[in-house]
């Protein structure tokens, strides 16, 4: 097993993940390369690429044992396993739309995971300059003050963060409107801000009180995890179960009676897994 100490992680990727900000934060309102992955709405920028190589090196030259899981490297064509190696997973702009549109809710988010557990989260935005911080068994952190959730255990008193996604699939479309018109007459609010880790976030703030998305990627979600988690928050699968990384669906929440209420109520839908090879 690969060296593996949390706070010298942490050190090395607090710095480089300041070093990636100012690139995005220099970025964000100039004009850009953009580039089409799957379909027409799941893009990609020069700055999505920069971030990621400037990451994954800088990473790679402290920790030369560790592996890597980025989402620009895997649309490239490496492959995404996920394995009980310290293993970083990065995603270097979530919200790559919004940053396209030059709409400041962007974020880098940076997980390590170990043995599949989440031992270190960062998730930054560096427009807003809002740094989200966690360490396993250490807390949740904002800009340095501690998180927690909200609580709210009612969905009729529930803020809830919903998203539309970046796949074009007529089923996976069909469940996102179907869900949302399924709730809309049930809570106090739906918003879709367009950022998996910022919209976890901002549940470990209390400022939303769950979030569900069926689509998302393990770098969306493994930084994130370890904040929600830290801020007293429940992480799920969208039905319920054990989260799994991998599995692209995830659903969490301020209480555990939120996410079941919330897991009963959602129409399913199952992506392809990440790391199956093609
Ligand atoms: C985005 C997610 C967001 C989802 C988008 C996209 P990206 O990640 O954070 O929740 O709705 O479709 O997947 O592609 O900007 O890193």
């Amino acid at each position: 097993m690969a060296e593996f100490d949390v706070q010298e992680c942490y050190k090395v990727a607090m710095e480089l993940v300041k070093t990636a900000g100012k690139l995005v934060r220099e970025a964000i309102n100039k004009k850009k390369n953009i580039e089409i992955k799957s379909c027409a709405i799941d893009l990609v920028t020069e700055s999505d690429k920069a971030v990621e190589k400037l990451l994954i090196s800088g990473l790679s030259s402290s920790f030369p044992d560790h592996k890597f899981i980025g989402e620009e490297s895997v649309s490239a064509g490496e492959k995404c396993v996920f394995t009980d190696a310290p293993t970083w997973i990065i995603d270097p702009i979530d919200g790559t739309m919004n940053f396209v549109h030059s709409f400041p809710h962007t974020c880098i988010s940076v997980g390590l995971w170990v043995n599949k557990d989440a031992e270190l989260g960062i998730v930054y935005n560096p427009v807003l300059e809002q740094m989200f911080t966690a360490i396993k068994g250490e807390g949740a952190f904002l800009n340095g003050e501690k998180l927690s959730v909200s609580g709210e255990t009612e969905l009729a008193k529930s803020l809830i963060f919903a998203e539309m996604g970046s796949s074009q699939d007529a089923e996976k479309m069909d469940t996102v409107i179907t869900n949302l018109t399924t709730l809309l007459p049930k809570v106090h609010g739906l918003r879709a801000m367009g950022s998996c880790a910022l919209n976890m976030c901002y549940v470990a703030t209390g400022g939303g009180d769950a979030y569900y998305e069926f689509g998302i990627h393990a770098w969306d979600t493994a930084a994130a995890y370890l904040v929600v988690k830290e801020a007293g928050g429940v992480i799920v699968d969208t039905e319920g179960g054990p989260f799994d990384l991998m599995n692209r669906r995830v659903l969490c929440a301020s209480t555990q009676q939120l996410a079941e209420t919330l897991s009963k109520i959602l129409k399913q839908y199952q992506p392809e897994r990440d790391g199956v090879s093609k």
